[in-house]
């Protein structure tokens, strides 16, 4: 090829690169800017009680995301479990899609109310938080599947007198370094909620945690000022006067 010929085949590569890098820049501008579609119908599967689905009920329920809050009973559950992603609960039924792994559910739920940052450090500060509270849940399940009583009972006093105690400790001293108002930064997001509703289960809101003294998440000031701030919140009080039961 003569080189006036490769000069202009260079030329007209730069330009339809730079067009494309101009279009690129253009769609990422509108996604940036553009409020999420709305949501498809939404039925949240779980049990009638916190668990792992109640930070996601209040954050759909903070964004006034309509959802249907389906609430088993366990033989419901035993007849539905073969069908379920991952053979557990909580799911969300997205449009006829159902949907498994509580962090995702809640972090979907986060984005459909605005509860989750844009920006991707700010929402992986909130996620952070999230993911150590999931580790403090499944920290109960050995002792939770447990069936000899004594046994069951010995574990869980390790679970309060040491594992606990850790969990708490390491995400106290986060949100402590972070020095915001809450767990993330200066705004609330799902990490909030998260938080809140595990020590909520932890104070016997689910009722009483055998083993776990009730008292013991109080040792915690900057984790309960940030359940504080969010149990202030007109949508958590509209939320919790509903839908309260044992505390
Ligand atoms: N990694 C799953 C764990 C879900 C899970 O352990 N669900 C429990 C209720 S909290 C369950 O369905 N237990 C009944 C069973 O496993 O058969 C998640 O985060 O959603």
């Amino acid at each position: 090829m003569a080189i006036r010929e490769r000069l202009n085949l260079a030329v007209s590569t730069l330009r339809v690169d730079s067009l494309q890098a101009q279009a690129c820049r253009r769609q990422q501008a509108r996604c940036a800017h553009q409020p999420l579609p709305m949501a498809p119908s939404l039925r949240l599967t779980y049990f009638d009680f916190m668990g792992r689905a109640e930070p996601i009920r209040l954050a759909l329920s903070i964004g006034g995301v309509p959802f249907q809050d389906e609430r088993l009973t366990l033989n419901d559950f035993a007849a539905l479990k073969p069908s379920l992603p991952f053979a557990q609960l909580p799911v969300i039924d997205v449009g006829g899609e159902s949907l498994a792994q509580a962090p995702a559910i809640l972090r979907y739920a986060g984005k459909l109310s605005g509860l989750l940052p844009r920006d991707p450090i700010a929402a992986m500060r909130a996620d952070e938080i999230i993911f150590a509270v999931q580790d403090a849940i499944a920290d109960f399940g050995p002792s939770t599947a447990e069936r000899e009583a004594a046994r069951r009972l010995e574990m869980r006093r390790a679970l309060a007198a040491e594992t606990l105690p850790g969990r708490l400790e390491m995400i106290e001293r986060r949100i402590r370094g972070r020095g915001t108002e809450y767990c993330a930064g200066e705004e609330m997001t799902v990490a909030d909620l998260s938080v809140y509703c595990f020590f909520r289960v932890m104070r016997g809101g689910d009722g009483a945690l055998e083993g776990i003294p009730t008292g013991l998440v109080d040792a915690y000031e900057e984790i309960c000022a940030v359940c504080g701030r969010v149990e202030a919140h007109p949508k958590v009080r509209e939320w919790n006067d509903a839908h309260r039961k044992g505390e």
